[in-house]
């Protein structure tokens, strides 16, 4: 198949460039890194537990990935500062930035301490801003860049026991918009991807909940539980040159959930 240089699958292409995933030892992040990879990025992933990450780089090589850890607190301002430097200077230019890293916790909002509201927020919301500000002065100097927020379903819809999370996820929707136009000048891209539904570690006590798998797969079109691995090739997307155009988006891959009452 001949690609011209902008053939809709050379578009798609991520060699030559590198990517940093937060909160990428496991789920969906680790997915993402995979796919990224697999799309021909050099990887870097990141989270807090040294171990993890290294036992998260193993498939991630056996799949050919070129993929590397950086283990550090992504809601610690100088944490942040010193190993995006260490990543620039020790491996290179960052091309691609996946704000992924993210908790939840699930209870009614009067039970939520204030602590627990802040742990939520530093690491669905303020993380993304700690990291994007660290990275983007490369991007600007190059002219050149890709940011990803890994929002949610939840950047649309409420559910019970997951008010500090809604309320992330609807912030990173309305601060990838801000990137956007901030940083659009810059030839910089921030859009959203959206999951719904899917089977990781985060939600595994939903999955166990037959009661709650059975209103999900109700009240999902597609009538299941989504697999981490059908996020990639909307993450190769918003991360490739085809999305060149595409600014400030928000990318739902929820098997219609968003689409239904
Ligand atoms: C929940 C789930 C959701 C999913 C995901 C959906 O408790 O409802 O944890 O929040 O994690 O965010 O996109």
């Amino acid at each position: 198949m001949t690609t011209s240089a902008h053939s809709p699958a050379a578009s798609f292409d991520l060699t030559g460039r590198r990517a940093l995933i937060t909160g990428s030892s496991q789920g969906i992040g680790l997915a993402l890194a995979m796919a990224l990879g697999q799309a021909g990025a050099k990887v870097v992933i990141n989270g807090r537990d040294a171990a993890k990450l290294d036992a998260a780089l193993v498939p991630l090589r056996a799949a050919g990935v070129d993929a590397e850890r950086f283990a550090f607190d992504v809601t610690d301002e100088a944490s942040v500062k010193e190993n995006v430097a260490r990543i620039e200077a020790e491996l290179g230019d960052l091309h691609i930035l996946v704000n992924n890293a993210g908790i939840n916790l699930r209870r009614s909002l009067e039970d939520f301490s204030l602590a627990e509201w802040h742990q939520v927020m530093d690491l669905n919301l303020t993380s993304a801003f700690l990291v994007s500000r660290a990275v983007v002065p490369g991007m600007i100097r190059r002219r050149q860049g890709k940011i990803i927020n890994t929002c949610s379903i939840m950047s649309e819809f409420g559910r019970a026991t997951t008010a500090p999370y809604t309320a992330s996820k609807g912030a990173l929707k309305m601060l990838t918009k801000a990137m956007c136009v901030d940083w659009a000048r810059h030839n910089i891209q921030a859009n959203g991807l959206g999951p719904g539904y899917f089977r990781t570690e985060m939600t595994q006590p939903l999955v166990d909940n037959v009661e709650f798998t059975r209103w999900l797969q109700n009240r999902t079109p597609s009538g299941r539980w989504g697999e981490v691995h059908e996020l990639g090739g909307a993450a190769v997307f918003l991360a490739s040159s085809a999305a060149d155009f595409v600014n400030g988006q928000m990318l739902y891959v929820d098997g219609g959930m968003s689409a239904s009452l």
